[in-house]
Order: C-alpha cells, then sequence, then structure tokens
C-alpha cells in the first residue's frame, strides 16, 4: 500500500523502506533544530470574561447545550491565562527550545475590529519577553479557531470583510511583537477552520452548508494572503506561514475510481490552502473549473490577494485517510469522496481512535515538500496523541503508550531529514493535556498531565521526562530503543 496515490520520487520510497544502523537513529536533527510544544488559546487560557476579551465563537457555540461531551468549556480550560508562568517552568523542565502557542483575537480586539485593547497586548508581550529570556523561541499563531463571534454575525469567514479584519489584527500583532518574534503562524489548520466550520457532515460551530464552506475557504485564503504581506510590510525580515493539517490519502480499494478520488481529496484537503499561497490558483481537478469560481466567490484580482510566498511549511500530522469514490457525499460539486480515518487494530489506535501511522509523517512531507516546489524549510507544527493515563497510586503517570507514538514518529522524521528533507523543527502536541473541543476534557493529548479537578495540579507524565531527554540531546538519546520507563 505504501505510495498508493502518493507519486513520491522513487529513490525516497526505495530509502524509506531500507534498514537503518540502529546507531544512527536519532542522529541526523541538524544542530539548532527547534524541539518544541505546542498549545493554543482556548484549549488552555480561560479566563474568558477577564481583562476585556471578548467573547468567541467557541464560547458562544460550546455553551450550546449538547455539543460538547459532558457539556465542557474553555471557561476555565487549565487556566494558563494566570498560570503561565508555571506552564512557563514546565516548559524549562522540557528542556525545549520553542514554543508554539496562539493568540485569543478576542483578546486584542474584543469586536474583530478598532483599536487593540492593551490588556490583551501586554498578556502577550509579557509571555513572548518571558520565553525569550528563557532561550525558548515563541512561535504565535494568529488564529486557531477563535474568531470573535461579532464578526461571525457579520457573516464569519464566509463574508469576504472578514479577510480584511483579519489582515487588520495581524498587522497589529506584528507591529506589537514584530521587534521580538521572528517567526509566525498565520493559520492553525486552515481546513479545519472552514471545513470543521461548515461542512454539513460535520457539527461544528459556524454552522453546516458545503456552498459557504467554499466561500470561507477562499476568504481565509484571501486572509492568509492579506495578513501575509501585512507582516512583511511591517518588517520584511518577519517570516510567515501556517500550520496546515495533512494526511497522505490512501484509495480505499484498488479501483480506478477510489485512486482518483484518493487524488482529488488530497488535492481539496491538502493543497487548498497552499497552492493559491504559492501559484494564486486553486488546485485543478477538484471542482468543475466552469464553476469553480462562481463556487468560491473568486473576484478579479484576487489571485494576487490570496499569494504569500511562504518562508516555511508547518504541518500537523496525526494519522491517514482511506478514500472511496461516493458521488455527492462530501457535498462539494465534483469531489465525490467519502473518507475514512484508517481501521487498525485496538493497540495501533489512540483513546480518540486514531490510527497510528508514523510513516504518514514522511510520506505526507515528502510529498507536500515536492509539490511545493522542493525548497522551502518544514516544520513540524503539531504531532501527538490522545491517550488517557492517569496517574497511578504513586502520582506518577505512566504514559508508554505516548512514548511509543512521539519515538515513531521522531525516528520516521529522522529519516525524512536523512533522506534530503529540510525539516527544521518539531512541536509535540500539546504541552498540556486541555480543552480538545467537541471532546471536552475526555482527550489527553499533554506531556503534562492536569488534574481538572483539583485545583489545575501539573503533573509531568512520563512521556515529558523521555521528551525532556530527546531534546536535549537533539535526538542521539530516545529514539534508538523501544519504549524507554519513564524518569
Ligand atoms: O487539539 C487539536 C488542535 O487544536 C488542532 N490540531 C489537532 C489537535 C488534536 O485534535
Amino acid at each position: 500500500m505504501l505510495g498508493a496515490g502518493l507519486a513520491l520520487p522513487a529513490s525516497w520510497l526505495s530509502r524509506c523502506t531500507m534498514a537503518r544502523i540502529p546507531s544512527e537513529v536519532g542522529r541526523h536533527f541538524p544542530p539548532g533544530f527547534h524541539w518544541g510544544a505546542a498549545t493554543s488559546a482556548y484549549q488552555i487560557e480561560g479566563a474568558v470574561h477577564i481583562d476585556g476579551r471578548g467573547e468567541s465563537v467557541w464560547d458562544r457555540f460550546s455553551h450550546t447545550p449538547g455539543v460538547t461531551k459532558d457539556g465542557a468549556t474553555g471557561d476555565v480550560a487549565c487556566d494558563s491565562y494566570h498560570r503561565w508562568p508555571e506552564d512557563l517552568a514546565l516548559l524549562k523542565r522540557l528542556g525545549v527550545n520553542a514554543y508554539r502557542f496562539s493568540i485569543a483575537w478576542p483578546r486584542i480586539q474584543p469586536q474583530g475590529a478598532g483599536a487593540p485593547h492593551r490588556r490583551g497586548l501586554e498578556y502577550y508581550a509579557r509571555l513572548v519577553d518571558a520565553l525569550l529570556e528563557a532561550d525558548i523561541q515563541p512561535l504565535p499563531t494568529l488564529y486557531h479557531w477563535d474568531i470573535p463571534q461579532a464578526l461571525i454575525e457579520a457573516g464569519g469567514w464566509p463574508n469576504r470583510d472578514t479577510a480584511r479584519r483579519f489582515s487588520d489584527y495581524a498587522s497589529i500583532m506584528g507591529r506589537a511583537l514584530g521587534d521580538r518574534v521572528r517567526r509566525w503562524v498565520i493559520f492553525n489548520e486552515p481546513k479545519a477552520a472552514t471545513g470543521y466550520g461548515y461542512l454539513p457532515q460535520h457539527r461544528e460551530p459556524c454552522g453546516t452548508d458545503a456552498l459557504q464552506h467554499l466561500r470561507a475557504s477562499h476568504v481565509i485564503n484571501l486572509a492568509q494572503g492579506q495578513a501575509f504581506a501585512a507582516l512583511k510590510a511591517i518588517d520584511p525580515r518577519l517570516q510567515a506561514s501556517s500550520a496546515f493539517d495533512v494526511s497522505p490519502m490512501f484509495p480505499a480499494s484498488d479501483s480506478e475510481l477510489d485512486h482518483a478520488a484518493a487524488e482529488r481529496f488530497h488535492r481539496f484537503q491538502n493543497l487548498w490552502y497552499l497552492t493559491p499561497a504559492l501559484e494564486g490558483r486553486y488546485p485543478s481537478g477538484v471542482i468543475p473549473p466552469e464553476r469553480l469560481h462562481q463556487l468560491l466567490d473568486f473576484r478579479e484580482g484576487d489571485e494576487q490577494d490570496v499569494r504569500a510566498d511562504l518562508d516555511f511549511i508547518g504541518l500537523n500530522y496525526y494519522s491517514r485517510f482511506f478514500v472511496r469514490h461516493a458521488p455527492l457525499a462530501s457535498g462539494i460539486p465534483g469531489l465525490d469522496v467519502d473518507p475514512h480515518w484508517g481501521a487498525a487494530a485496538a493497540e495501533n489506535r489512540t483513546d480518540l481512535g486514531w490510527e497510528v501511522y508514523p510513516q504518514g509523517l514522511y510520506e505526507i512531507m515528502a510529498r507536500i515538500h515536492r509539490e511545493t516546489g522542493g525548497q522551502r524549510p518544514l516544520y513540524v507544527t503539531e504531532n501527538g496523541a490522545a491517550y488517557n493515563d492517569a496517574p497511578g497510586p504513586d502520582g506518577r503517570v505512566r504514559d508508554s503508550r505516548r512514548i511509543d507514538y512521539l519515538r515513531t514518529h521522531l525516528r520516521t522524521l529522522d529519516r525524512a531529514i536523512a533522506d534530503g528533507l529540510p525539516v527544521r523543527g518539531y512541536y509535540c502536541w500539546s504541552l498540556l493535556d486541555n480543552f480538545e473541543w467537541l471532546q471536552g476534557y475526555r482527550a489527553r493529548f499533554g506531556l503534562v498531565y492536569v488534574d481538572f479537578d483539583h485545583e489545575q495540579r501539573r503533573v509531568m507524565k512520563d512521556s515529558a521526562a523521555w521528551y525532556a531527554r530527546v531534546a536535549a540531546s537533539n535526538g542521539r538519546h530516545g529514539l534508538g530503543g523501544p519504549a524507554e520507563p519513564g524518569p
């Protein structure tokens, strides 16, 4: 099955299957590699009514009865808004040299427009300064799904004006922090922000309409292009990209129809927000060309506005999809796909049921690298797993499955680097157990356990101690053998 529908270069595929000398494992991470952890504002900050923060779409949505598990909301989450010094101390104990967090747009512009809110700016400035002081490179994400509710009421992402609002906000943040923060992530998972936001199959905050989804996808592309230009106008040395959520797509059968469906889905899921930035057009072969511009509300001049000569490519990777040809199933004209996560034995799935498929990280990175011109540095901006291990009687969290997960993915990354992929950093999702959207607090992705019932107590899991060893040795320790015991 390897490579089905993926069109990897033959040399990479053959090398991919070659045995490596065990002593070489982990030795290819370049000096200065970014070993990081990632979080996002709504998932960890809490303090939703503090210091003038406005309402976000997720505040409104999570308070709608019946939508999240146990009626969970991000009202308190990990209370990181108040406890950030404690979380910074955890980052220091982890020994990471990079931290990806997101800025809550409603803390900066409570209504999504107008002058920035001083306290919001101060909060992120304090965090950035403290990170730099600790020699931890900040990687802020401008948008991790928490659009101000006021903008949703004005039409949300399908409204073209939202792109302008967003680039104003990007400009505010660039001016506030650009003297200290060199690298920026514009959107977290633009596909998820619009796909889960608007597609009928998903029940997430913005509505369930395929046409709205397409319009939203185009406005997000406009916003990405305009925010990129806004950051560069502040200082051309600022580096920016987005964190694209990508998965290798495999045909569900050997039929030609399923092969073609997998390819269409790859373009729609993996390239829809990259090709416009890099080439000013949408990937071909997904939506019939005669309908594309009308469905997207693509206007004259948009081919310039969506463009962004991305400085690097951020990739979030979790698992792979299998895709079946299914006319009309998606609601998107011409897409005709029915995708499924890979099925796997229980021991090869995370506690959310997602298949653990480490080689997919190599496959999709290689493919995206090739399809984006083969020049740009790559960062794994998210990778991790939900395993819900709790503290034992001795208080220790023995999450050996997470160690296995991270180890196998990092070994794959090491191999990709050895084979020539310019990977410059890896951000584990997540630093903390946190508010996992519709799953509420039931899916624990953290390297650090958070006891939500007992004063937000943080406990470094075994995986945190293991990751600290890997990071401290730039990959030389921890990746070689089977899952190692914790501290
Ligand atoms: O928690 C999310 C994150 O917000 C975006 N990427 C996937 C993670 C796990 O579902």
